[in-house]
């Protein structure tokens, strides 16, 4: 439950948010595999409720658990994942499960596969379940919400947002929900991440995940290998709900890496022992990532992170945190949306009540510029070259730890044992200087500065001597980065 199950010579996984299945095995067999992506967390599968305006949230309310939404239905679900394995990559699902649709969804409203639910005597045929299996009885606050972080038993009995809470201290509820898993894994993916864990109680969650299947040896895993769970707990500290109490179950969403990574961009000096040592957990049991589809729009955790909405930092750390041997790392990739532009910044603050981050995604699926950018309102982050280019160095680095780690005010260098080399300039000024990148003698392909395919490198050449040192130049420009490796030679 810890092993994301990767195929050899894969790294990374990549959120595509809101993305169609059948787009997502197109992105699988021209994009991803070729570049070396290990897997894709998709969106919720399940029915989910129609919200008016069909904000990007109503996926997190659920209807049923029949596979049926604005990303697809079952068969192009299933085919999805055939087409992904096929080619070497994961699929990891979101698994709403803590909840069912929001209370406001009055005496009855509709789901996106053509089921009908009754939000107002929680009712939901579809899967079926009653007012019996909602946790309203154990809920002790005035509202039914949850009013108090600092209180775990509302924290995971009332309802979060409104968000009709689901009993998983019941059999009959773990029934179902483990039911809903094993179908997932019977077509095939690999792995959950399992939404909002910090509002369930470890020891269900420990008997649910416990209970679910190997993964399918029909869709050619190999017998006995336990799916891969990373549990969403936001954890930043300061709430007697911790991450660690998440441990005995599966992995966990490390949300302080991308906050530290944020805290000290202007200090990359200090990065020298990121991770445990920052007060983040121990790294098999993390899950790493910059931003999600939260937190980039005020939602969910929040903090100063970096986003696409800063892509000369996203592209820098990206660089670091798949360098950075340290948890399971994931790229998050956006659709463009309303900013709302706050404290003089076009950044998406949560403040005031006519924010705008609800926006569901663009109506067209994104299409394919010239340069391999996407176009028709998708970001694609996962599709620039400085980010992408870092799969193949993290495959090439696996297994290696740090070495040679330098720095010099807020340049930083490090090699990844004799298999390849990071260098960044985050400092007004030029990095000029002669440095050990432990890397065999020869020419490597800077592939942040360019691309290597059929053996060609369009990028900068680094010349390393035969006592290992390269002479790294890097100015104060954009893309101040050299990221070379052993399987890019020029
Ligand atoms: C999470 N963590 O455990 C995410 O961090 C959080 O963003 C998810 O909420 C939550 N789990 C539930 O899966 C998102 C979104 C909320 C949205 C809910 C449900 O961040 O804004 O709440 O999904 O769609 C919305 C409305 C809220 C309303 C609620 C119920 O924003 O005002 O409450 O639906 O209808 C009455
Ligand atoms: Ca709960």
């Amino acid at each position: 439950q810890w092993d994301p199950n990767f195929v050899s010579g894969r790294a990374g996984i990549v959120h595509l948010f809101e993305w169609h299945w059948d787009t997502i095995a197109d992105e699988c067999e021209t994009f991803l595999a070729p570049n070396l992506y290990a897997g894709v967390q998709v969106s919720p599968p399940n029915e989910n409720r129609i919200v008016g305006g069909r904000p990007w949230w109503e996926r997190y309310q659920p209807v049923s658990y029949k596979i049926g939404t604005r990303s697809g239905d079952r068969a192009a679900f299933e085919n999805m994942v055939d087409r992904c394995n096929s080619v070497g990559v994961r699929i990891y699902v979101d698994a709403v499960v803590n909840h069912m649709c929001g209370g406001d969804g009055g005496s009855s409203t509709q789901g996106t596969a053509g089921s009908t639910c009754y939000p107002d005597s929680e009712g939901f045929p579809a899967v079926p379940y009653s007012s019996l299996d909602f946790n309203d009885g154990n809920c002790n606050t005035a509202s039914g919400d949850i009013e108090n972080y600092g209180d775990a038993a509302q924290v995971r009995n009332c309802k979060l947002v409104g968000l009709l809470d689901l009993n998983q201290g019941t059999d009959y509820v773990r029934g179902r929900i483990i039911e809903f898993m094993n179908d997932m894994l019977s077509l095939g993916v690999a792995g959950f991440r399992v939404d909002a864990c910090k509002h369930m109680w470890p020891g269900d969650l420990e008997v649910i995940f416990g209970s679910l299947n190997d993964l399918s040896t029909a869709k050619g895993f190999s017998g006995g290998s336990r799916p891969y769970i990373y549990q969403e707990v936001i954890d930043q500290g300061g709430e007697p709900i911790t991450a660690d109490q998440y441990f005995s179950c599966g992995a966990v969403t490390e949300f302080k890496y991308g906050v530290n990574l944020g805290n000290n961009k202007n200090s990359i000096q200090y990065l020298e022992n990121f991770g445990e040592s920052w007060g983040m957990m121990p790294g098999g049991n993390a899950l790493v990532f910059l931003n999600n589809h939260d937190n980039q729009r005020g939602h969910g955790g929040g903090g100063n992170i970096i986003t696409f909405e800063d892509p000369f930092n996203l592209k820098i750390f990206t660089a670091y945190m798949m360098a950075w041997p340290y948890g399971v790392p994931r790229v998050m990739s956006s659709y463009y949306f309303s900013m709302y532009i706050c404290y003089g910044k076009d950044f998406n603050c949560n403040i005031g009540s006519n924010f705008n981050s609800d926006e569901g995604p663009p109506s067209n699926q994104r299409s394919i510029n010239a340069d391999g950018s996407c176009g028709n309102g998708w970001v694609c982050e996962h599709r620039w070259r400085q980010i992408k280019n870092m799969m193949g160095f993290a495959v090439a680095a696996q297994g290696q730890g740090v070495s040679n780690w330098w720095s010099n005010g807020q340049q930083i260098a490090f090699s990844r044992g004799d298999r390849a080399f990071l260098a960044i300039n985050h400092d007004g000024y030029t990095l000029s200087e002669n440095l050990q990148t432990g890397m065999p003698a020869g020419d490597y392909c800077n592939v942040n500065s360019g691309e290597y395919s059929n053996n060609q490198c369009t990028g900068e050449c680094i010349s390393v001597g035969s006592d290992g040192y390269a002479y790294i130049n890097i100015g104060a420009t954009e893309d101040p980065v050299v990221a070379i490796h052993v399987n890019a030679p020029c």
